[in-house]
């Protein structure tokens, strides 16, 4: 983005048929061949599959650029506001298939393949998944990425480069074990590296007060270290448009002035030391989803990628404005949690130290520039970093917290005057003998809007979690309840049915309106529809089962209920609960060996935060049962238990379309929304659920009697554990579930081994903090429910039609109109192509 130094009109030289730019098959194909020979230096006689995928890539890639270059172009020209969407994760999934498709190429580039002997599916399986993000906060940046693209919204991801994403799993004897992901080992071909946009990054050191010519009081921070961050820009197309906004993710190298410094001094070693720490700060992803990580080096994180985008940013305003006094209606941040929190004093910094504007103006442009998003309800979960490590990394900024607090404060206490509960309660710095910088008190001063990712969770975070700030300023709250993209999750990941849903609606405008899928609703009762339905869900199984032959060599029948559970580990989302069922269902076998039982495939897949020792337990648990279960002559085979290694993006995609039954089964009130939820009942799963999350509007839309609903709500979740809850009552007023807990203890699923689960019997029966057993008996009758339920194949059918047709608001579509109109004020931009015009 910047003024352009020629003015001839160069790109009108590139002609349609032009090898890069044509989209006949035949200059698919000879574009195909002449990237493999002129950018891999290879030809049919010595490609990898490897090879003929780079070549592939760049064949799409060339088809995206001038769009991509033309979009920017056209906001930087039309001078529109754009939002920039802050993210420290973005978990893109492969970009080759999703390309293809968004540009309409997949069946021609097919044929294309086709005709070198090979095989497209081969190809786009070599693309590693970039793993940059740990689960749905991640997931959902991609989603909306690919929203606001489809969309024509003018936007800009932001985040960092981490050169080491989500960590591979792999399962040995059952436990977690956690293989570094090298993702580019090989040369990523979808981004492109802008090093001549290269910010520094000022970090440590100390501030001093100065006085200016003009005689105002000012500060400048004298660092003691600086970073280098270079943009790489991947493309992101819209689903046919113009449209191909981009991602801009930050690499850290080391600063040339430090370098040079020490070279200078002679000093080699030193030279090299400071490049080698430098280039860690974007080095690895830290692994927790739900739980901060108090670490130095991710406070650096986020700053680094934070004090980088927002230079880019006011760079950028300032090569069209002549001052930042309008930054707000050119610039809309949302920050996706607190991880990018520090934007409040960064934004300050920049304005007040480096552009020289008033505090109180500089603070109102902030105000009106930032939105924070919240993704959580567990207190633990907030991140608070404390006063002295923030002091040592970023003085300036701590400086700036202080002022920002001490002015709120002061508000706070003429409004309400004898109120200091709520003064200590809302302060950004918690007082103590470690203080600490609170970043969600940091992110709700900081932004003119807040908002939670489901009516639930919205709800919650009013009356609880960051009820002080709801009461003193309600208009700032929203609701977003998220979304996913029906491209990725719908038309990717199950061409089966999207081809039957464009056949039935005579068109695949559903696909940019997802509302449009109603209009199957009226085929529920055409039984060649419904065979039709069934079919493709068998079929989905079958390739499904393949996978899980090929992974875990496992045989599983495909007319058993696929019952699935898949996303991060974690005690609130409660794998251990389906866990539980199982073992019910075995010792209903064991007892009476001819029992008449639906069979089922229990599908896990799921990481573990490698530090969290209960989450790996309950890896290790659900694959030890699954080996007792799978192997026992008297199961005949009715019940099978699959743990999936390494769920991801792609795994994903395999996945949700083979599923019969969703399991959405946390302790209501715990799960902020849920995103999985929606993908599998788009895809045609019926979900057995609590009433957490976007749970509660799913059964909203998909209708009560097309939901399995169980469990405690959340109220009576909180009202059980003010009364005191004891989860030894359940156990000892159930037989079943006593039997299950006795057969974990006694180490039947350990070889004798009493040890081994005991801290999840423990947990289980002394504290419980998630309440499964509250829950186990409304949860198990309930799948008894979804068992009679099976065995009737057109009532399934007709609810599982249902909830595809009806989860038309679950499409990140409709979520990202909703920030666009209600809180980013942005609008669409078309973008004009036809000076390469096909
Ligand atoms: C998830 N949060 C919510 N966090 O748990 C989920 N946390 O209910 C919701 O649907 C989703 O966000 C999208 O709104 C996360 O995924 C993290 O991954 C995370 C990562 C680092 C630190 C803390």
């Amino acid at each position: 983005l910047s003024q352009p130094l020629s003015n001839s009109n160069l790109a009108q030289n590139i002609k349609v048929e032009d090898d890069r730019t044509g989209m006949s098959v035949e200059t698919l194909k000879r574009a195909f061949s002449d990237n493999l020979f002129y950018v891999q230096g290879k030809d049919e006689s010595n490609a990898t599959l490897h090879d003929y995928y780079q070549a592939l890539a760049f064949t799409v890639r060339d088809r995206l650029l001038h769009r991509f270059i033309k979009t920017g172009r056209t906001y930087y020209e039309e001078n529109v506001k754009v939002v920039s969407y802050l993210s420290a994760e973005f978990l893109m999934g492969r970009h080759l298939e999703n390309n293809l498709i968004s540009l309409g190429i997949y069946e021609k580039m097919r044929q294309v393949v086709n005709e070198s002997g090979l095989e497209i599916e081969d190809l786009i399986e070599q693309e590693p998944d970039p793993g940059l993000g740990n689960g749905g906060l991640g997931r959902l940046a991609a989603c909306f990425l690919d929203s606001l693209a489809n969309l024509e919204m003018p936007a800009i991801g932001y985040g960092i480069r981490y050169e080491f994403g989500i960590f591979h799993q792999a399962l040995r004897d059952g436990w977690q074990a956690e293989i570094p992901d090298n993702w580019l080992m090989f040369k990523n071909p979808w981004e492109i590296a802008r090093p001549e946009d290269a910010v520094e990054i000022k970090l440590g050191g100390h501030t001093e007060a100065y006085r200016d010519e003009k005689g105002h009081n000012r500060v400048s921070w004298i660092c003691d270290r600086k970073v280098k961050a270079v943009p790489y820009d991947t493309p992101v197309p819209g689903y046919r448009t113009n449209t191909v906004n981009s991602l801009r993710l930050w690499k850290a190298e080391a600063s040339e002035e430090f370098n040079f410094e020490a070279f200078n001094a002679g000093n080699y070693d030193r030279a090299v030391g400071e490049k080698m720490s430098s280039e860690t700060i974007s080095k690895v992803l830290y692994p927790n989803d739900n739980t901060p990580q108090g670490k130095e080096l991710r406070l650096a994180q986020q700053y680094f990628f934070v004090s980088a985008s927002l230079q880019d940013l006011i760079h950028i305003h300032l090569h069209i404005h002549p001052d930042l006094t309008n930054f707000h209606d050119r610039a809309a941040i949302q920050l996706n949690d607190t991880h990018p929190a520090v934007a409040v004093a960064e934004l300050m910094r920049l304005f007040v130290d480096e552009h020289d504007i008033d505090w109180d103006q500089a603070w109102d442009i902030t105000q009106k520039t930032l939105a924070y998003t919240n993704h959580t309800l567990l207190p633990e979960a907030l991140e608070r970093w404390s006063v002295s490590l923030f002091s040592r990394m970023l003085p300036r900024h701590i400086e700036i917290i202080y002022e920002i607090n001490h002015r709120f404060l002061e508000d706070i206490r003429t409004w309400f005057p004898d109120d200091e509960e709520l003064a200590s309660e809302l302060s950004i710095i918690e007082e103590g003998a470690d203080k600490k910088v609170r970043m969600a008190n940091l992110a709700c001063v900081g932004s003119h809007a807040i908002n939670g990712v489901a009516a639930l969770h919205t709800e919650l975070l009013q009356k609880y979690t960051l009820q002080g700030f709801a009461k003193l300023w309600p208009e700032k709250f929203f609701n977003k309840t998220n979304g996913v993209t029906p491209r990725r999750w719908v038309l990717l990941s199950n061409p089966r049915l999207a081809k039957l849903v464009t056949e039935k609606t005579q068109s695949d405008s559903w696909l940019k309106n997802l509302d449009e899928m109603r209009v199957l609703e009226k085929f529920v009762d055409d039984a060649d529809f419904c065979q039709e339905w069934r079919d493709i869900k068998r079929k989905n199984k079958i390739t499904l089962a393949a996978q899980i032959k090929k992974l875990k060599n496992i045989d599983v029948n495909v007319d058993s209920i696929f019952d699935v559970l898949v996303k991060r580990i974690h005690e609130y989302k409660r794998q251990h609960l389906m866990v539980l069922h199982i073992i019910t269902l075995y010792n209903r076998i064991k007892a009476n060996p001819n029992i008449d039982i639906v069979p089922r495939t229990f599908i896990f897949g799921g990481k573990a935060a490698p530090g969290y020792f209960m989450a790996k337990l309950i890896i290790k648990f659900a694959n030890a049962v699954g080996e007792v279960v799978n192997k026992d002559p008297d199961v005949r085979g009715r019940l099978k238990v699959v743990f999936l290694p390494n769920f991801n993006v792609s795994l994903g995609q395999k996945i949700y379309p083979a599923a019969d039954l969703s399991e959405q089964i946390s302790t209501a009130g715990k799960e902020a929304s849920g995103t999985g939820n929606m993908k599998f009942a788009m895809n045609g799963a019926l979900t057995i659920g609590t009433l957490d999350g976007a749970n509660i509007e799913i059964r909203e839309e998909a209708g009560a009697e097309n939901f399995f609903l169980f469990g405690l709500t959340a109220e009576e979740v909180y009202a059980m554990k003010a009364e005191g809850y004891d989860p030894m009552s359940y156990y000892d007023s159930n037989e079943e579930l006593e039997a299950v807990i006795n057969r974990i203890a006694k180490g039947y699923f350990s070889y004798g081994d009493t040890k081994l689960f005991k801290p999840i019997v423990d947990s289980l029966l002394y504290d419980d903090p998630y309440m499964l057993l509250a829950d186990y008996q409304a949860y198990i009758d309930c799948q008894d429910r979804v068992s009679e339920t099976y065995k009737d194949k057109d009532k399934w059918t007709k609810m599982s039609i249902l909830n595809s047709a009806r989860m038309g608001k679950f499409s990140s579509d409709r979520t990202i109109k909703e920030y666009c109109e209600q809180i980013w004020g942005i609008e669409p931009v078309k973008i004009d192509i036809e000076q390469y015009s096909q």
